[in-house]
């Protein structure tokens, strides 16, 4: 992509509605404009990097064994009258009137929908177990949407939902999407830490958050420093293996959010220099409340001997669009974003340094046409513009690598690569160059298999 033909409105100053670093840098290096209160326009910076973090959310919850479905944004208020959720949601509920004066709603989560669904088509023990997911859009009118996508009014959800006969069974679909998410997360260059949590309006009494560690954290979390030294388990992971004991190793320790926080337990259970207390940002929150929709909505299937069960449920949020905030959050510096290559908008950045001079011109031409033959996505900076203003741009949009070409490397053949997270620059012929990003996109793309 030419930066000439692109759009990407950058912002010198630090917004002033900004309070958080990520929230800053989203406005400033041109991802997102507020169109209102906590709802956000995606510009095509910003939109790549989403679609960058749903497709990692996918393909891991493919792995795992969910199948992806779509529903929609709009739902019918009936179905939540059915559950008994419809007057309990209470204010954050965006509620609407179609021209019929038909009560409809602008969903915040989609236990009803998908379980009316399931209901209506699946009528014996033979088709459990399932989980279905989609990627949509929520609202939740927040009394306080602040630190831009981080707490949105509208955001973007990936939601799953668990179908299984038995408890037993239950128990097994929420270790597959606790394992699936430990994965997704690593894969994003995040570490998280599932912790005990609140239930809250979705219910049931079994409930991990994930969480990323980040001094502008929403709450307070506790847990044992061990934990967040632990590696997400690898591509290898068989999901048709039974998964407690990988559950039980991030499990077995003391790790909760402050709702569930007990002061005297982690004195007692966590040994006084691995205590760890640090803020926190929740990017996914997994549940299992057993018969709470399908009991309240009838949903039953025949078991093996002819009785009707009713069928035990989990679901399962990735908040996808907060976790382009919490990535930030997690890696930048005082010149802008430093993205993983895995969530990148562009593998590459190159800097024309001498726009207008006909050398220069004609080689950047040539690199910018080798290293999308190569398989890398590329943002060209060929405007006419200061090269201090063009270095500028560059850090604060963070793509992993950057080559600058100038007349006076060029003269002798060689080009600067430089990388976004070490800062480190290196004169290098370009076929060099090529050879170390090709080989940096080949590894990342190894760790994403
Ligand atoms: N139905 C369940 C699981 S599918 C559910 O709604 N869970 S939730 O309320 O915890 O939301 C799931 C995830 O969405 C959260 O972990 C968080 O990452 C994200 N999320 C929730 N509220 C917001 C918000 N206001 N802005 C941005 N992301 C949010």
């Amino acid at each position: 992509m030419r930066l000439s033909q692109y759009f990407l409105p950058l912002l010198r100053d630090d917004p002033k509605e900004a309070e958080i670093v990520s929230h800053r840098l989203m406005l400033r290096a041109g991802l997102i404009r507020q169109a209102s209160a906590g709802i956000y326009s995606w510009l095509p910076l910003g939109f790549r990097v989403l679609q960058s973090i749903e497709q990692i959310v996918r393909e891991e919850q493919d792995r795992a064994g969910a199948l992806e479905l779509l529903m929609p944004t709009i739902q019918p208020a009936e179905i939540w009258r059915e559950s008994g959720r419809y007057d309990v949601y209470g204010k954050e509920m965006l509620r609407i009137e179609d021209r019929h004066e038909r009560e409809m709603l602008y969903g915040p989560t989609n236990e009803e929908l998908i379980t009316a669904i399931f209901r209506d088509a699946v009528k014996s023990y033979k088709d459990l177990p399932r989980i279905l997911y989609h990627i949509q859009w929520k609202f939740r009118d927040e009394i306080r949407p602040r630190f831009g996508v981080m707490r949105g009014r509208e955001f973007l959800m990936k939601d799953s939902y668990s179908f299984d006969l038995t408890v037993e069974d239950a128990r097994k679909s929420y270790n597959r999407m606790f394992v699936a998410y430990l994965r997704t997360f690593a894969r994003m260059g995040l570490k998280s830490v599932p912790m005990i949590a609140e239930t809250g309006p979705i219910g049931g009494n079994l409930s991990h958050e994930f969480i990323i560690l980040a001094d502008t954290g929403e709450s307070e979390v506790y847990c044992h420093r061990h934990l967040v030294q632990l590696d997400a388990p690898g591509a290898n992971v068989d999901y048709e293996t039974d998964l407690s004991t990988t559950v039980a190793s991030f499990t077995g320790k003391y790790a909760a959010t402050v709702e569930k926080h007990d002061a005297d337990r982690f004195v007692r259970e966590v040994p006084e220099q691995d205590r760890l207390t640090a803020r926190g940002i929740e990017v996914g929150h997994i549940f299992f409340f057993g018969t709470k929709y399908s009991e309240a909505m009838g949903c039953k299937v025949q078991g093996p001997g002819g009785e009707l069960v009713t069928v035990q449920m989990g679901s399962y949020g990735i908040g996808v669009s907060r976790l382009v905030g919490a990535i930030i959050e997690a890696s930048h510096d005082d010149a802008g974003i430093i993205w993983p290559q895995s969530v990148a908008p562009f593998d590459v950045g190159l800097i024309n340094v001498k726009v207008g001079d006909g050398g220069t011109d004609a080689a950047c031409e040539e690199i910018y046409g080798k290293l999308q033959t190569a398989g890398l996505s590329v943002l060209y900076d060929d405007r006419d513009d200061r090269a201090g203003a063009k270095f500028a741009a560059m850090d604060l949009i963070g793509l992993p690598w950057q080559i600058i070409a100038g007349p006076k490397g060029l003269a002798s053949g060689e080009i600067e690569l430089k990388e976004r997270a070490t800062g480190a620059r290196h004169s290098l012929t370009f076929d060099s160059a090529l050879n170390r990003l090709v080989q940096s996109a080949t590894e990342a793309r190894r760790e994403a298999a």
